[in-house]
């Protein structure tokens, strides 16, 4: 008997092959290709005033050395603007290789050609470019004093400047009878996967054909982007995103200079040729996230409701804006998580400085957001010496409330408005799961002992599932097997399962009969990308409805066969049965086989079962016209606005009374994501978000000094936490509210467990040592010295 699948924990099906190193990377597969190595500007700001490659032209295996004056007419052109915005006022994007002028350290200047990478190397070495060193802006408040700037038409450094407003915040921040004013930073980090970025292109000249392999959260984009600026047909191009070894967002950027250029190489050189990024390059040529100054004013009352918050900031966007203004558009809105605010103004700044450009990395702008609403509501609880879960509950929108519309634009252009929830549900099981009401107790006994010890806790809405489509393609194999296939590409999260669960259920067919396979632009040219926790909405929505068609094709097929009708079939066990009367049944793989006819004609079996296929007539043909032979089906699926998945986290830390160093105690986590297809899966993404998130927390960010230049660009400086600093038994509790918004009634999961860190840990040691944290990420020494400013060495 078939069992439902889709809520079930199911083991990763792609685990077997990956954690037995069977994986396939784009680097396993570039066997016999020429590769690639890139010379990049060692200043963060210059002229390139010269470029001699003489000296490389005697390197042993050297193929090829190619600058910007090297390029085709086509090629050097700016790369596109993805997302543009009527906002972004001066968009900049880079060339493929420096045109004259380099506007961060690691931006691409040569591309060497080799028959080994070493070689490659080697010829970058020997490469001599002269620059004319200007100043750098680091850091956006440099920025937005614009005494210098980064790209000379546009002298203020400000690429976009955008307000919304809700109610009227500045009236009711007046009239209320209290009001807080705060300044709040977050610093830089970035995606930093375990594969770093690379591409292999292997140009078949006769076919004049281009199959690319890109470590790419976006194959079907970065194809068309490839086919369109090498001028060949898409049909002419394909894109395959094999194993990527996570992507965090950094991925779902495209097309990389490297992605353009290693493809032109390949056709102009007639062989394979391939790029590995390394670990340095990465930290320096792959953009990075999070840097953000902001300032928040708030009135409320004495119940610590909310009457109005006027919120502005800073955002650093790098030396160019390839992806246009999403990652500030989502801080702007999605920091008002699950409170019900009516008067509210926000107006934001998007500056260039000379560092790395800065595109989505895993939460988007949700981190920051959440960082202010959560800072501001427990700043509130100081202020009005009330309870932080209380201020919060008095916020909180109630679940009558939903569909909840603040009359605010989001990242998709639509309203922004959360379509299910249940806050006041979450907040009490979180309080219970964490011990909130018990802490003060035991945090007071921990005193007596001399021990710090703090809670925290965060909330979050985040908006997921964003369109504008996706799409899915299944199909029975006369084997009886299943292939499922939809464009978007996977880091890790797991789609070859889940998409098979829905699918297997849909079809009734065991799970290890249906084959899921991700990014390859041949199997599915239409498609959008793996971000903003999408793919199980998207995807999974638009593989049901492919999955649908395929059961209604057979359920026709089999009505006709068995000459019943088709309300009384069922399937079960890869079968078409009669409800009831299990004998009279046909397999799948049988009606596969009965609606197409080339494998008809040389297989026995399908022989033998016309006698299904009705009363024999020679006049017509075993298909019927106009119908698509075999029994598959593809479907898109379109939603009219993204679904918004939310979550509370608590943490307890305690702080080491002398050195200041953080151990976390607990961490607890409500999330509610909808309809779960994979709980083990969800939860799997969660504690892999929490663990990213303590890095961003309490470890990790990219520290540039005023030169531009990264100060810690190597895994030996920028400090990630190891399994020993991610908390061991995190404690989740799933809340399954539907969304009335998609059939299978799913919200997105794969950014939630990083969105609160900040918040959440920031409002802990503020507990834990009773000054305020208003700056993240925290090291022990930044604590130290918080401590040592406030003159409480020692607030026992
Ligand atoms: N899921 C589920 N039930 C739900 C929602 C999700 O079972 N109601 C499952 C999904 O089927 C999928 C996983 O949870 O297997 C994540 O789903 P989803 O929220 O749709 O997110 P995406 O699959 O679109 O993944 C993107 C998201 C983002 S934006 C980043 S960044 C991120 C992340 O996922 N990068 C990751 N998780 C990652 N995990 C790994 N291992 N590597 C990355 O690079």
């Amino acid at each position: 008997m078939t069992t439902q699948l889709f809520g079930q924990s199911i083991a990763r099906k792609e685990d077997r092959r990956l954690l037995t190193g069977r994986g396939r990377f784009v680097d396993d597969l570039a066997h016999d290709a020429w590769e690639v190595a890139v010379v990049r500007s060692p200043h963060a700001h210059a002229r390139v005033r010269d470029i001699d490659v003489l000296a490389a032209l005697d390197v042993d295996d050297l193929v090829a050395i190619y600058t910007f004056e090297d390029l085709p007419d086509r090629m050097r052109q700016p790369l596109p603007l993805l997302i543009p915005h009527p906002a972004l006022t001066a968009p900049r994007t880079q060339f493929v290789l420096a045109n004259g002028e380099v506007n961060h350290v690691g931006e691409a200047v040569v591309l060497v050609v080799a028959r080994t990478r070493y070689a490659a190397e080697d010829a970058v070495d020997r490469i001599r470019v002269d620059y004319e060193v200007m100043d750098p802006v680091v850091g956006v408040e440099v920025a937005a004093a614009a005494d210098r700037v980064v790209h000379d038409e546009i002298p203020d450094n400000v690429a976009a400047h955008l307000v919304q407003e809700i109610g009227d915040p500045r009236a009711a921040i007046e009239a209320a009878p209290h009001r807080l004013s705060f300044r709040l930073d977050i610093e830089r980090s970035a995606s930093t996967p375990l594969e770093t970025r690379g591409v292999l292109a292997r140009w078949d000249a006769d076919e004049g054909h281009l199959r690319l392999y890109s470590s790419t959260q976006a194959p079907t984009s970065v194809r068309a982007a490839v086919a369109t600026i090498l001028e060949l047909d898409f049909q002419k191009v394909e894109c395959i995103a094999p194993d990527v070894g996570g992507g965090f967002g950094v991925k779902i950027m495209h097309p990389w200079p490297e992605e353009v250029l290693v493809p032109w190489a390949a056709t102009v050189l007639g062989h394979d040729v391939s790029y590995t990024e390394d670990r340095r390059e990465h930290f320096v040529a792959a953009n990075h996230e999070r840097e953000q100054v902001q300032h928040l004013d708030v009135g409320f009352d004495d119940d610590g409701r909310i009457l109005g918050i006027d919120f502005t900031f800073l955002h650093d966007h790098g030396a160019y804006i390839p992806y246009g203004l999403i990652v500030p558009i989502i801080t702007s809105t999605q920091f008002l998580g699950p409170y019900a605010i009516t008067d509210y103004r926000v107006e934001f700044t998007s500056l260039y400085t000379n560092t790395v450009p800065v595109t989505p990395y895993r939460g988007a702008g949700r981190p920051q957001g959440c960082f202010a609403m959560e800072r501001l509501m427990d700043k509130v609880a100081a202020e009005l010496d009330l309870d932080r879960v209380a201020v919060r509950r008095a916020n909180l929108i109630q679940p009558d409330q939903f569909p909840y519309e603040f009359g605010l634009t989001f990242q998709d252009g639509r309203p922004y408005t959360y379509d299910s929830g249940d806050f006041p549900g979450s907040m009490d099981t979180l309080v219970d799961l964490v011990g909130w009401d018990d802490f003060p107790a035991r945090q007071a006994a921990a005193r007596e002992e001399g021990r710090l010890l703090g809670i925290g806790l965060a909330t979050y809405v985040e908006g997921t599932g964003v369109g504008p489509y996706e799409g899915g393609h299944v199909l029975v194999e006369p084997t009886g097997r299943v292939q499922v296939a939809t464009g978007l590409s996977s880091q890790g999260q797991g789609h070859e399962t889940v998409f098979a669960q829905i699918v297997a259920d849909i079809l009734g067919v065991a799970i290890d009969d249906v084959e899921v396979v991700v990014g390859d632009s041949s199997r599915m040219q239409y498609a959008v990308g793996t971000f903003a926790s999408r793919a199980a909405v998207m995807s999974g929505n638009a593989i049901a409805k492919a999955a649908h068609r395929v059961r209604e094709r057979a359920l026709e097929l089999a009505s006709a066969a068995l000459e019943v009708d088709p309300a009384d079939l069922e399937f079960v066990d890869g079968q078409v049965r009669v409800a009831g009367s299990p004998d009279t049944a046909l397999a799948l793989k049988m009606l596969a086989t009965l609606s197409n006819p080339l494998r008809y004609a040389f297989d026995a079996d399908a022989a033998a079962a016309t006698q299904f296929a009705g009363p024999s007539d020679e006049t017509r043909p075993p298909v019927a016209d106009g119908v698509a032979p075999g029994l598959e089906g593809t479907d898109f699926y379109s939603p009219i606005r993204s679904t918004f998945a939310n979550g509370m986290h608590a943490v307890v830390v305690e702080v080491d009374p002398d050195t200041s160093d953080v151990t976390i105690l607990d961490y607890a986590v409500v999330h509610d994501c909808g309809r779960l297809i994979n709980p083990a899966i969800v939860a799997g993404q969660v504690h892999g978000g929490v663990g990213q998130g303590v890095g961003g927390a309490l470890y990790e960010r990219m520290a540039y000094d005023e030169h531009g230049q990264l100060l810690n660009a190597s895994f030996m400086d920028f400090l990630m936490p190891y399994m020993t600093e991610v908390p061991d038994g995190i404690r989740i509790d799933h809340l399954e509210t539907p969304s009335p918004l998609n059939p299978l009634g799913i919200k997105g999961a794969g950014e939630a467990g990083v969105i609160p860190s900040a918040a959440v840990f920031a409002a802990a040691i503020e507990d834990a040592v009773g000054v305020p944290v208003d700056a993240m990420p925290i090291s022990p020494s930044d604590l130290h010295h918080l401590r040592l400013a406030a003159d409480r060495p020692d607030p026992t």
